[in-house]
């Protein structure tokens, strides 16, 4: 039973009142949203504090092996809503706000989103958070306490325009700032070496100060903290410049120093080899390892034990500079032999894999590396020279080759486990680029499919839904997701036209916000099809649009055939120096005011591009989509965690064999997943072709057609030359294959409006995708890495 449900709502009311007047300065007759938000905020704060420290207590009492998550992204999205659904006092703060007039949502959505994060990998980082504590796992979330989050995306005559993400313009509440804890991270300068013992003298030195947030489990029985670094200068400003006059130059080691936590890297491919982003990287690492190494010598005085008591685990490789500097502490500051250190490092860390695109494989140039760390410089070269000694490698396996440190060989090497993020990821990372390593490092390898919180994605986001499932088959699959496959056995008409019903309403909801927020009003008995992630190439949204384009002529040409409506939901970013992706976010724009404006086709074809997708918008978006587009082209996309949620949601998947997909099919049955394309092999064939997507359109008149408007400026009178570089690019390159795979995507899109139009099938297939989705809960996935990676225990209930 969860102890928070037993609070009374008179408790609630006199702590919310109390943060209200004392901790705001507001009386009730003029307290705003915000300042409503702020005392729930508080009031759930305190609620969460008392778990806080009873887990710290207990792992130090138990003495319990840490585990220490280090991302350079934690996209968390809005906290309170998650702390009130974990602590289970949704009823009782909505009726003490009722008697205000004030609506739990409304104060919810006064939050601004944590967006320190792209994409995937930063949203795994946030469920792995949230699991770590439903399963009382001991762990430290360490991150950067970025003051601009990803930026915010607006359309602009349907191209992208960015501007600055800015959620600290508010006091946040959710943090505790830290003084206390501070440490200096060094950057350049020189090192002695003297009687084989090296000195390093930096140049230039920076604070890391920490700003801790509680992390609360499932019905508040564990918290963890996630601690976020945020950059301060060492001199507070230069006085004597100052009194000279030079106000500007005096203020300049601040705000040299702040750069450092100012902005998250926006691009989540391409490694643009930029020196800021490399010290921002040091910077966690260093402040990170400061830390735990500082923990655990205050409990133990024996450096060998530090891999039985900790975990460490770099989230890609973007933290790899942990190797080197865990090293580098060991034997500079602690004083212990090489061997012995790196023995001990190689102990404690792990890499998670997160991409095999070439262009996403950090590599750092030896002159930059050398020039802003050289201390690890020459740690990273004695580390390659005892790899090279060891494995014999040819030199294309060396962690330093062509004067590049190649990030992912450094941290395979420093690590004790390397995992892939979903069976065929880990396979092919076996198979394709760390192949030879595999073979040198036998075992090393391992996979742990991704999953994601089901809290947040089910509970929080799917109330609806949420209900019809407890009303079927009880409470408590919220942490033992397993239990949804209980689901089948209840299988009836009217399980079904539950789960339809919940689903209609979500699609109500989203249309008002559709309507609200863009002036759209969608058909709720239309088809929700789904398409929300980054925009890339590999992820193939104009596969998706060329599809639309398509459907268009297709209705056009026979506009009384019995066709099944559809609304084509889109959103996600584009990295801002990505011209390819952002070409695609214009086209889809400007086939939406076209298709949206024809009075022959509206009723049964809409395109819907709201701009700024973020996690808030997913959690709307996901609960309303009846199909998931997971169209990436095999081989490609690591895992996905966006599918899994659509999953959860009851939507059904159109997709790949790529990533997680493979796995969601096995676990829904491959008759309720739509599948279509070529596999990984056949695409690695398909790329020999010379002509693969000149030879795909001759093969296909409807792409011809499409392509032909394209080349006409149909959807852009104003500027018909607006595609044509896009147009080359499809037929001359067409590095994803979209062509090549267009043919099959529409067949199978026509086996979807098939299912569609048959509601009894279609809810069906729904109930057993939920039914199977319980596979795909990230508490599932933190068992997998607490056993066989980390060796970590959970201290709950001991
Ligand atoms: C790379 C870089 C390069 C330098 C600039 C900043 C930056 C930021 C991120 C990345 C790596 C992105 C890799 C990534 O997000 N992978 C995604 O990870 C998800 C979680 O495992 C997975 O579900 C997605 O399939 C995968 O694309």
């Amino acid at each position: 039973m969860n102890a928070m449900n037993t609070l009374s709502a008179d408790l609630l009311r006199a702590r919310i009142a109390q943060h209200l007047t004392y901790t705001m300065g507001k009386d009730k007759a003029h307290a705003s949203t915000y300042d409503w938000r702020m005392a729930v905020s508080y009031t759930v704060r305190d609620l969460i504090v008392d778990s806080w420290f009873e887990a710290t207590r207990k792992t130090y009492e138990e003495q319990g092996k840490r585990v220490y998550y280090l991302s350079m992204e934690f996209l968390i999205g809005r906290i309170l809503e998650d702390a009130v659904i974990n602590l289970g006092l949704h009823e009782q703060i909505e009726e003490v706000l009722a008697e205000d007039g004030m609506s739990l949502m409304d104060v919810v959505e006064n939050e601004p989103d944590a967006a320190l994060g792209n994409g995937g990998l930063g949203r795994l980082a946030a469920c792995f958070l949230e699991s770590m504590s439903t399963l009382g796992c001991p762990a430290f979330g360490y991150g950067i306490r970025y003051e601009h989050g990803l930026f915010r995306q607006r359309f602009q005559g349907g191209r992208q325009v960015e501007t600055p993400e800015d959620w600290l313009n508010q006091p946040h509440p959710w943090e505790f700032e830290r003084p206390e804890a501070c440490y200096t991270v060094p950057f350049k300068g020189h090192v002695d070496t003297r009687d084989g013992k090296a000195t390093w003298h930096p140049a230039e030195t920076v604070l890391a100060r920490a700003y801790d947030t509680p992390v609360v489990g499932w019905q508040g029985k564990w918290s963890n903290t996630l601690r976020l670094w945020g950059a301060h200068p060492t001199e507070l400003f230069d006085l004597e410049r100052f009194n000279s006059g030079d106000h500007t130059a005096a203020a300049a080691p601040e705000a040299l120093a702040r750069t450092l936590s100012r902005v998250l890297y926006p691009e989540d491919t391409t490694d643009s080899g930029k020196e800021l982003r490399l010290k921002q990287e040091y910077f966690l690492t260093s402040a990170a390892l400061q830390d735990i190494l500082r923990r655990f010598l205050s409990e133990y005085d024996d450096l060998s034990l530090l891999p039985q008591k900790v975990a460490i685990q770099m989230n890609d490789t973007h933290p790899a500079l942990a190797g080197p500097e865990l090293i580098r502490l060991l034997v500079d500051v602690h004083g212990l032999e090489w061997d012995r250190a790196k023995t001990i490092a190689q102990g404690c860390l792990n890499y998670t894999n997160h991409t095999l695109l070439p262009e996403a494989l950090e590599k750092w140039s030896t002159w930059l590396m050398g020039r802003v760390l050289p201390r690890h410089m020459q740690i990273i070269e004695r580390i390659d020279a005892e790899h090279h000694a060891a494995t014999d490698c040819p030199p294309d396996l060396r962690i330093v080759h062509h004067d590049q440190v190649h990030m992912g060989t450094l941290a395979f090497v420093m690590a004790s486990h390397v995992n892939g993020v979903s069976a065929l990821h880990s396979d092919l990372m076996k198979q394709t680029v760390f192949a030879d390593l595999d073979r040198a490092y036998p075992g090393r390898i391992l996979n742990q499919t991704n999953g994601v919180t089901p809290r947040r994605w089910l509970k929080l986001s799917n109330p609806a839904l949420s209900q019809v499932i407890t009303e079927t088959i009880g409470t408590g699959w919220e942490d033992d997701l397993d239990r949804l496959k209980e689901l089948t056995e209840h299988d009836s008409p009217d399980l079904r036209a539950a789960l339809r019903r919940a689903k209609r309403a979500n699609k109500v909801a989203f249309g008002n916000w559709v309507q609200a927020n863009m002036g759209l009003t969608l058909d709720p008995d239309a088809m929700f099809d789904v398409q929300i992630k980054r925009v890339h190439e590999y992820k193939r949204q104009l596969l998706n649009v060329f599809e639309t384009i398509a459907r268009w002529n297709a209705i056009r040409k026979n506009p009384g055939a019995d066709w099944t409506p559809r609304v084509k939901i889109f959103g996600g970013k584009a990295a801002p120096g990505y011209f390819t992706a952002k070409e695609i976010i214009r086209l889809i724009n400007d086939v939406a005011k076209v298709v949206n404006n024809d009075p022959l086709t509206r009723h049964l074809l809409q395109v819907v591009y709201p701009a700024n997708y973020n996690v808030s918008m997913a959690q709307r978006l996901i609960p309303a989509a009846d199909l998931s587009e997971q169209i990436s082209t095999a081989g490609k996309e690591a895992s996905g965690t966006g599918n899994m949620k659509f999953t959860m949601n009851g939507a059904l998947t159109i997709g790949t064999l790529d990533g997680a997909n493979v796995e969601i099919r096995e676990h829904v049955g491959a008759e309720n997943f739509f599948l279509f394309g070529m596999t990984a092999d056949e695409v690695l064939e398909r790329y020999r072709k010379p002509d693969h997507a000149r030879s795909a359109i001759m093969a296909s008149q409807e792409l011809q057609d499409v392509l032909q408007m394209l080349a006409e400026g149909r959807f852009n009178p104003e500027e018909p030359t607006r595609y044509h570089g896009l147009l080359d690019h499809t037929w001359n390159h067409d590095p994803f294959l979209v062509a090549s795979d267009f043919s099959a995507f529409l067949a199978c899109q026509t086996k979807v409006d098939a299912a569609y139009a048959d509601t009894d099938r279609w809810d069906g297939m729904v109930l057993r995708n939920i039914a199977g989705s319980g596979y795909f809960s990230s508490d599932r996935t933190i068992r997998g890495y607490m056993e066989q990676v980390w060796d970590a225990k959970s201290l709950l209930n001991r």
